[in-house]
């Protein structure tokens, strides 16, 4: 909401100033002109998880040893060996990687805990693992504070092993685990909650208390953002490949969302008129499956394929949470690292170093934006990006160069959000324009790149 409309020059002279009034800005009690919000923003825990934008989701448990990807919760125990688990290998893989965090599977379908949980028989502390005194998840919390990357937890309220599975008991149980988990490990930046609801060993299923997980989450890791199929914080985007709509709104009503919502479009695409800041979250595996399976050591996605669902993901404004199954052993497959290498690799031969960059863009009118590249430059690639501090505007927008005297249209796109990578073929001109041809309100640019990939 606009309090009062203000332009206070001299703030820019003066430091104090200056940072009164950058705080009032971001918090929303002072905007200034042309930078009004509109509709739903994100706070700072959101505007620090879209900054994110990739990340590890690993997958480990029982069916990491017995090569399936849904265990019945019979499985005993004493399956899950690890004999060289190694977290700081996991973390130093995925920092290298450039990812900036590692969301775990603390407990999946099969109800197996990866900590010793007070309130299941089946966990980590039955496997015997380390004398029955290990600890999966304060070995990864220890390796992401050692290598400066976040933690976040994956957990099935789903549980195919816990007697009270299928009665109100459950959700203390499940609300107890989850406290455990909350309090136990330092700070989280997000907290995974999956959907999936089928029969536990009564037959039964569960009717899951959302509400009170989603409080005690907010109680006890209040920086933490939620996903599950109904948020509330952030959204499942309505498929498993990692891919985001090429039309991606931050935005959608909350309360048209529940548990197991079946409208994989409607997520993928998000809602332009929604009323609260949704954001997607695109979910992919290196492999064929969530798990590890020594059958699938040749069927990891190539580097390119990976750039492709970056391109899809993270190049259309969504974050991408990419899975990486760690072995029986305890260690990420080298063929997993070779390949998350060379992904990074490739990526920094494509966006590293833009041949151009501003974030001072001259605006011809208030739809128009152009930029002087200061000579000619041969180009096939943008990167733009609106300022989304102030809510998502641009509903589509074009890129025009000029080359030859004259304005020609290089590419064309639907939403814009906090990143947008568009390739188009080759092209040489010295100066460009970003065209918004729809616009919810007032769009603010933030910045652009220019590049030449391969
Ligand atoms: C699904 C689960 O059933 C899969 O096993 C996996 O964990 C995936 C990320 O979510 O709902």
């Amino acid at each position: 909401m606009v309090l009062k409309t203000i332009i206070v020059k001299s703030a820019y002279s003066s430091p104090s100033l200056f940072m009164l009034l950058f705080f009032l800005t971001l918090s929303g009690i002072v905007q200034l002109k042309g930078q009004e919000t509109y509709g739903p923003v994100p706070g700072f825990d959101h505007l620090a998880w879209h900054e994110l934008e990739y990340y590890a989701f690993v997958h480990f448990g029982p069916n990491s040893f017995t090569d399936k990807e849904w265990g019945d919760g019979r499985e005993k125990a004493e399956i899950f060996k690890p004999t060289k688990l190694d977290c700081r290998q996991w973390a130093r893989t995925f920092k290298k990687a450039g990812m900036k965090g590692i969301i775990i599977t603390a407990k999946h379908h099969d109800g197996f805990c990866l900590y010793p949980s007070k309130y299941s028989k089946h966990t980590i502390r039955e496997a015997g693992w380390k004398n029955g005194r290990g600890d999966v998840l304060r070995e990864l919390s220890d390796a992401c504070r050692e290598y400066g990357l976040k933690m976040g937890v994956y957990m099935s309220p789903w549980d195919r092993n816990h007697p009270t599975y299928g009665t109100p008991e459950y959700n203390d149980v499940f609300a107890d685990m989850l406290t455990e988990v909350l309090t136990g490990y330092g700070p989280l930046f997000e907290v995974w909650f999956d959907g999936a609801n089928g029969e536990g060993p009564n037959g039964k299923k569960q009717e899951y208390d959302f509400p009170r997980f989603n409080a005690l989450v907010k109680k006890h890791q209040p920086q933490a953002l939620i996903f599950s199929d109904a948020g509330p914080d952030i959204r499942w985007v309505g498929n498993e490949n990692g891919i985001a709509g090429d039309t991606c709104w931050y935005t959608m009503h909350r309360d048209e969302l529940f548990p197991a919502y079946d409208n994989p479009s409607r997520l993928n695409k998000g809602d332009e008129k929604g009323k609260n800041w949704l954001p997607a979250e695109c979910d992919v595996s290196i492999r064929p499956g969530w798990f590890y399976h020594a059958s699938q050591d040749d069927a990891v996605k190539t580097p390119h394929q990976l750039l492709i669902i970056w391109q899809k993901s993270v190049g259309r404004g969504a974050n991408l949470l990419l899975n990486i199954p760690v072995t029986p052993e305890g260690l990420v497959h080298k063929n997993d690292i070779r390949a998350l290498m060379d992904f990074k690799k490739l990526r920094d031969q494509y966006y590293r170093r833009p041949l151009f960059a501003t974030s001072n863009l001259s605006r011809v009118n208030e739809t128009t934006y152009e930029a002087d590249l200061g000579k000619k430059t041969n180009f096939n690639c943008i990167y733009v990006s609106e300022n989304i501090a102030l809510g998502q505007k641009v509903k589509h927008f074009r890129v025009l160069a000029f080359a030859k005297g004259e304005w020609k249209q290089v590419a064309n796109s639907a939403t814009m959000g906090r990143k947008r990578i568009l390739h188009f073929p080759e092209v040489t001109a010295d100066k460009i324009r970003i065209e918004i041809t729809g616009s919810l309100a007032s769009p603010v640019l933030k910045d652009i790149k220019v590049y030449k990939t391969p």
